[in-house]
């Protein structure tokens, strides 16, 4: 089975390009950048990896994003994360960047976006590998703020397809953002959402009401509300699941409680994606074989995460052909 997973054509929905600073990298680029990081080691990090929640991850994340300072950083922190790609077969990638993670620090919106897309250039040509760009607005910052970088974005609207939204759930529900949204969506971007991670099903109803989004990322909360769960089978709305990070983040205790497969067979389109793979021990073949090893599945049922992929991608309609 594992076998059948790791060959497994895979497309990637969730993921953080920040959530893939593996500690080796850290440690590299701290030196190359004259920075001091509160660790001895590269095991010295794995091992302060232990979160409680998403907050207890997030002040860990947002620190570890500090040694990344130069284009050529951005370029080689996405670099590695395509070479993981190739490795796990995932043939095609909707990579999130955090600017505000960046901006605040003094670092340029040109040099994050400069470094990710040189990147994601090369995997077109070298590796064949296709991919896309969201640009997330952190949700514990201001609404004036999530405005001030949707301005920074606009002369990169040829790079980015979707914003989105990410960062704590609890205490900033989707209606501080709706109007930086609606903006969004005039100036034609695409939208998606994180909801229903650590929040109620009802943040992810109102997600989808007031945000007008092609994707609910997360989602798992949903099960909470019967007729959502049929709303959202029935207008395949998609979920984009990420199942060692839910664990991880205590969501959920052990992965045989994760619901993902009752989700599926409730007919949803729930994909199946890595999140923030350094922080949560696992790239994408690792998730297939963490939800695989807790749950009974079939390989139509393991293609089908895939299937569901494509078809909740935003990959244009000649690559989704290939594609399927
Ligand atoms: C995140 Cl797991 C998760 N949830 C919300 N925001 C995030 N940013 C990076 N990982
Ligand atoms: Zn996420």
């Amino acid at each position: 089975m594992n076998e059948f997973i790791q060959g497994l054509p895979k497309v990637e929905l969730h993921l953080h390009i920040e959530g893939t600073l593996e500690p080796e990298l850290m440690f590299e680029l701290a030196e190359r950048n004259n920075i001091v990081i509160p660790f001895a080691s590269p095991q010295a990090v794995r091992d302060a990896y232990q979160f409680h929640n998403l907050q207890s991850f997030l002040d860990i994340y947002y620190q570890g994003a500090n040694v990344l300072i130069t284009e050529q950083d951005f370029f080689d922190l996405t670099w590695a994360y395509l070479l993981r790609c190739k490795q796990d077969n995932v043939l095609h990638t909707e990579i999130f960047f955090d600017p505000q993670t960046h901006t605040e620090r003094g670092i340029a919106f040109d040099t994050v976006i400069g470094g990710i897309t040189r990147a994601l250039e090369q995997a077109n040509t070298q590796l064949g590998i296709t991919s896309q760009l969201i640009m997330c607005f952190l949700r514990h910052l201001d609404e004036d703020d999530a405005f001030k970088t949707l301005a920074l974005a606009m002369p990169y609207k040829d790079k980015i397809i979707a914003v989105g939204l990410d960062s704590s759930e609890l205490g900033h529900p989707p209606e501080k953002f709706a109007r930086v949204f609606r903006a969004a969506k005039e100036a034609g971007f695409l939208t998606v959402s994180h909801a229903g991670e650590e929040g109620p099903a009802q943040n992810i109803h109102d997600t989808i009401e007031l945000l007008g989004v092609s994707r609910i990322d997360h989602g798992v909360r949903c099960v909470e509300d019967k007729a959502l769960v049929q709303q959202l089978a029935e207008s395949r709305m998609p979920l984009t699941v990420c199942p060692l990070s839910n664990i991880k983040l205590k969501v959920f205790d052990t992965m045989r409680q994760h619901n993902i497969v009752e989700l599926l067979e409730a007919g949803l389109c729930v994909t199946i994606n890595s999140d923030d793979p350094a922080y949560f021990g696992g790239y994408m073949t690792d998730n297939f074989v963490a939800v695989a090893n807790a749950h009974p599945l079939t390989p139509a049922q393991l293609a089908q995460f895939t299937l569901n992929a494509i078809e909740a991608s935003f990959i244009d309609s000649a690559r989704k052909e290939a594609l399927t």
